[in-house]
C-alpha cells in the first residue's frame, strides 16, 4: 500500500541523537498517540520538547517537529522526533509507533514518495544516495548540484527542444498536400542537431564523472621484487601490502583510495609479472594485466640497482595507454642512468626510492587529474545516465538522416524515442520497475 504512513530510524543507531521520522496521512495522529508535549496541535517545522510513551510509560525524552504537506520533503504529513542514540530507547519509540498504525518504511521509500509527489525528479532523488555514498569533495559537489536539479534542467533544456522540432514536424504532417518538406527540414534540423549535440555533451562528461565513484586508477607493475608493494605502501602513507624479499610475495590486486586534491585516486598494487610461475601466482598475473588495461595511468616500476632486463622490456612494451617508468631502489648503486631509461621507454621516468620516501612527491605529481571544468558544470557520474544518453544521442543522428532517406513520420519516431530515453533519467518516463530498481539500493531512512 502506498498511501500508509510509514516510520523509520534515520540516524545509525549508537549515535547521541537519534532522528526517526514518520510520513503519510496519519503522521500526525501516530506522533500526538506516542507524544506527550504541552501543545495539543503543533506549528508547522517547530521543535516541541515531550517524552515518548508506550503503554509502560515514558520511554524517551524528546524534541519533535510536525511538517504539513505539502511542505514536507515527502511531500506528505511528516512528522519528526528527535531521542536519544541508545539501542534500547530507539527500539522503544520505533515499537511504540509500530503500535500505533505506522509501519516500518523500505530502504528508500520516503525519497520514493518525494519522487512520486513531484518533490524532485528520478535524477536527483538517485543523488541523495551518491551524496551519501560519497568518498571526496569532488563526489560530494557532482551529487549535490544533482540533487538541485543540474542534471534535471540539462535533460529539460534538450526535451523541450526536441518537442518544440515534433511540433514543427507533425504541423506538416497534417498539411500533406503543401510541399513544404523543404521548410521543415531547415526549421526542425537545427532544434534536433543541438538537442543531439547537447545529449552527447552531456554523456561525454562521463569520462570524468566515472572516477568519481571509482576513482581514478593507478596501476602499479612490474617484474616480482622491484619494489610495487613498497611503493604502493608509500604512496598509501601506511602498510597496506605486505613486503618481503622474496619474490613473488603479492598473488592477488590489492587497492586503496588515496583523496588528492578532493578527488578519489584509487592506487592499485599487482602481482609481479614473470614467466616462470606457479598457478596460484599465474592468476595473480593474470589479474595484474587485467587491473593494468583499466587503470588511468601505470606506473611501470623497475628496479634500477639490478639494471633493465629482458623481462622489464617485455611487460613494459604489453603496456597500453598512459604510462611512467618509476625507476626504484635509488637509494642503491645505479645500473641504469635516467638517460638510459629514458632511451629504452621513451616515456616519462621518475626516480625514486620505497626505502628513504624520496620521489614520493613526484610520483603524486604524476598523477594528472581530468579536468571537471567549472565548478558548477553538470556530471554524468551514472553508468545509467550515460548509457541513456548515449542512446538518445544515436536516436537523435538517425532522426537526421531521416529527414533525406526516410518519410517524416520515422524522423517523428526517432525524435520521441530520444525523447523518452531522456525521460528514463529524470523519471517522466520510467517504468516502476526502474524506479523500484533505483529506491532499493538506498538505505532505510532515506
Ligand atoms: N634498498 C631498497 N630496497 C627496496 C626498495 N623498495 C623495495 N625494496 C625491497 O625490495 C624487496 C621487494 O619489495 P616489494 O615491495 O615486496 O616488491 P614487489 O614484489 O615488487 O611488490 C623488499 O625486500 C623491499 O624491502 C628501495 O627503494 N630500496
Ligand atoms: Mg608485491
Amino acid at each position: 500500500m502506498d498511501n500508509d504512513t510509514i516510520y523509520a530510524p534515520a540516524t545509525p543507531s549508537g549515535g547521541a541523537i537519534a532522528v526517526v521520522r514518520i510520513s503519510g496521512p496519519d503522521a500526525h495522529k501516530v506522533l500526538s498517540a506516542v507524544f506527550r508535549g504541552k501543545q495539543q496541535k503543533q506549528q508547522h517545522a517547530r521543535l516541541y520538547r515531550g517524552y515518548i510513551e508506550d503503554e509502560t510509560g515514558r520511554v524517551d525524552d524528546v524534541m519533535a517537529a510536525c511538517f504539513y504537506a505539502p511542505r514536507s520533503y515527502t511531500g506528505e504529513d511528516m512528522a519528526e522526533i528527535y531521542g536519544h542514540g541508545g539501542r534500547v530507547t530507539i527500539a522503544r519509540v520505533l515499537s511504540a509507533l509500530a503500535k500505533n498504525g505506522a509501519r516500518l518504511a523500505d530502504p528508500g521509500e520516503f525519497t520514493q514518495r518525494a519522487f512520486l509527489a513531484g518533490k524532485m525528479d528520478l535524477s536527483a532523488a538517485g543523488a541523495v544516495m551518491e551524496l551519501i555514498g560519497a568518498n571526496s569533495a569532488a563526489a560530494a559537489d557532482a551529487a549535490l548540484r544533482q540533487l538541485s536539479g543540474g542534471l534535471f534542467e540539462k535533460i529539460s533544456a534538450i526535451q523541450s527542444k526536441l518537442t518544440d522540432a515534433l511540433a514543427i514536424i507533425e504541423a506538416g504532417i497534417e498539411y500533406p498536400e503543401e510541399d513544404i518538406e523543404a521548410d521543415i527540414q531547415r526549421d526542425a534540423m537545427p532544434l534536433i542537431e543541438s538537442a543531439r549535440l547537447g545529449a552527447q555533451r552531456l554523456a561525454d562528461t562521463f569520462a570524468s564523472g566515472r572516477m568519481l565513484g571509482s576513482g581514478f586508477g593507478v596501476a602499479i607493475v612490474g617484474r616480482p621484487n622491484v619494489g610495487k608493494s613498497s611503493l604502493f605502501n608509500l604512496l598509501l602513507d601506511k602498510d597496506r601490502a605486505i613486503v618481503t624479499a622474496i619474490p613473488g610475495t603479492t598473488r592477488d590486486v590489492v587497492d586503496d583510495v588515496i583523496i588528492k586534491h578532493g578527488f578519489p585516486v584509487r592506487i592499485i598494487d599487482t602481482a609481479g609479472i614473470r614467466y616462470h610461475a606457479d598457478e596460484v601466482e599465474k592468476i595473480g598475473i593474470e589479474r595484474a594485466r587485467n587491473a593494468a588495461k583499466d587503470a588511468d595511468l601505470k606506473f611501470f616500476v623497475i628496479d634500477r640497482s639490478a639494471g633493465i632486463t629482458q623481462e622489464d622490456m617485455q611487460i613494459y612494451s604489453a603496456l597500453e595507454g598512459s604510462r611512467i617508468a618509476v625507476l626504484n631502489k635509488s637509494d642503491l648503486d645505479a645500473k641504469v642512468t635516467r638517460d638510459e631509461a629514458e632511451k629504452a621507454f621513451g616515456c616519462d621516468i621518475i626516480e625514486v626510492s620505497a626505502a628513504t620516501g624520496f620521489g614520493r612527491d613526484a610520483l603524486m605529481d604524476a598523477i594528472k587529474l581530468p579536468e571537471f571544468g567549472e565548478a558548477d558544470d553538470v556530471v554524468v557520474t551514472n553508468e545509467r545516465h550515460w548509457q541513456l544518453l548515449n542512446t538518445a544521442a544515436q536516436s537523435l543522428e538517425a532522426a537526421v538522416v531521416a529527414f533525406d532517406t526516410a518519410d517524416l513520420d520515422c524522423v517523428t519516431i526517432d525524435i520521441k524515442e530520444a525523447w523518452d530515453k531522456l525521460g528514463e533519467i529524470t523519471g517522466v518516463t520510467a517504468t516502476e520497475e526502474i524506479i523500484n530498481n533505483i529506491f532499493d539500493t538506498f538505505c532505510l531512512g532515506k
